[in-house]
């Protein structure tokens, strides 16, 4: 039905410019940071991170009109069920406005953006989704 969990978590669409590096990777601290903006999208439970900074509009309509994804190169996807997200602690960085998303299979992302509505906004969607996909 329109109102079951799946169909809502469908609902939960975002996309835009955040700074990311990756501080983790299969439990594994990573040597260097290296923060990159990056072409962020959150699509059916999955947040993927983008190596292009932005596609054309045009590939962006077609990724969520027609889900056609090849115009539009995937550097990491997280899958959100499972994953944590949270505000970083001041130890992991010394940039402000810092989110931590941990993914089930121990890869790490720190998520920044100087605006603090914007990294507010992507705060509360992560939180949201992530919340709407634990398990019952
Ligand atoms: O956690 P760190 O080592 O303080 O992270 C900083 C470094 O990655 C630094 O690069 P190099 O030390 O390779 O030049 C980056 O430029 C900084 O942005 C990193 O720290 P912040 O606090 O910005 O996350």
């Amino acid at each position: 039905t329109g109102n079951s969990p799946e169909h809502n978590v469908q609902n939960l669409e975002k996309a835009g410019i955040l700074n990311k590096t990756k501080i983790s990777e299969n439990g594994k601290k990573v040597s260097r940071k290296n923060w990159v903006p990056t072409w962020t999208v959150l699509h059916g439970g999955v947040l993927t991170f983008h190596k292009d900074p932005k596609p054309s509009p045009g590939a962006v309509l077609l990724f969520f009109q027609q889900n056609k994804t090849n115009q539009i190169v995937p550097e990491f996807t997280v899958e959100l069920k499972g994953a944590t997200i949270g505000w970083a602690t001041k130890d992991k960085s010394s940039k402000k406005n810092v989110l931590e998303l941990k993914g089930k299979n121990g890869v790490e992302f720190l998520i920044q953006y100087d605006t603090e509505s914007i990294i507010h906004d992507w705060h509360k969607i992560l939180k949201d989704t992530i919340q709407q996909l634990v398990s019952p």
